[in-house]
C-alpha cells in the first residue's frame, strides 16, 4: 500500500455534488481507500480563458493501484461523471490530478509526478496543506507548508469544513 495524493476542481455545473460522488465512485468501484479529505475552497480560474469560480480540494488516497493505473482510474471517473474535454485549462465539470505518488518522480508523456504546477498553485497547496503541511514535496526538499508560504495568498476562500 502506498499513500498518494489526488487534487480536485470543478467550476462547471453541480460543482460540489460532483467532487462528492467522484470520491463515492474511487471508492466503490476501484481498490482505492480515501483516507482524508480536505476542506474545500472557492477559488479564482487561473489561466485558460474567462471563467467561473472554482471549488478545489485534496485527498490523500491509500492503495495498491501502480501510478498509472490509479490515474486511468481517476479519469475514468471524471468521464462516467460526464467531463466534457474542452480546451486546456478551460471550464470543466471535474478535473482530478494525481498530484503525488509516494516519494515517486517519474515524467513520461502520460504521466507526470509530482504534478508539474502543483508547487505554484495556492488552489492545490491550499487544501493539501491542511491535510499534509509537514509533507516534503519530491525534487524540492521543501514541505507543503513552507511552499505554500512562497505564494500570494490572494483568490482563495475557505468555502466548507466539511462538505463529504
Ligand atoms: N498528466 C500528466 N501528469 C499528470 C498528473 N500528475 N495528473 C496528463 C493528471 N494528469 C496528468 O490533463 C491533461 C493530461 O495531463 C492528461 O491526459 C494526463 O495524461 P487533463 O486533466 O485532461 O487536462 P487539463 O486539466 O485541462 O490540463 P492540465 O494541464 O492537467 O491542467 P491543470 O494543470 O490540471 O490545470 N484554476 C483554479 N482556481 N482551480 C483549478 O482547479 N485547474 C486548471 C487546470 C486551470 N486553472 C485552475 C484549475
Ligand atoms: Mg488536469
Amino acid at each position: 500500500m502506498v499513500t498518494a495524493y489526488m487534487g480536485m476542481g470543478s467550476n462547471l455545473g453541480e460543482r460540489l455534488s460532483l467532487l462528492q460522488r467522484s470520491l463515492e465512485l474511487l471508492q466503490q468501484e476501484y481498490p482505492i481507500s480515501i483516507s482524508t479529505v480536505s476542506p474545500l475552497y472557492e477559488t479564482e480560474p487561473v489561466g485558460g480563458p474567462p471563467q467561473g469560480l472554482y471549488l478545489n480540494a485534496c485527498a490523500a488516497i491509500e492503495t495498491a493501484l501502480p501510478p498509472v493505473l490509479l490515474l486511468r482510474a481517476m479519469q475514468e471517473v471524471e468521464i462516467k461523471l460526464g467531463r466534457v474535454r474542452t480546451r486546456r485549462w478551460g471550464p470543466r465539470t471535474l478535473d482530478l490530478d494525481l498530484l503525488l505518488y509516494d516519494t515517486l518522480i517519474m515524467h513520461t508523456p502520460t504521466l507526470v509526478l509530482p504534478h508539474p504546477r502543483m508547487t505554484e498553485r495556492l488552489f492545490v497547496l491550499s487544501p493539501l496543506c491542511d491535510i499534509a503541511p509537514n509533507l516534503v514535496i519530491p525534487g524540492t526538499r521543501k514541505t507543503v507548508s513552507e511552499l505554500k508560504a512562497l505564494l500570494d495568498p490572494a483568490g482563495v476562500r475557505l468555502y466548507r469544513e466539511n462538505w463529504t
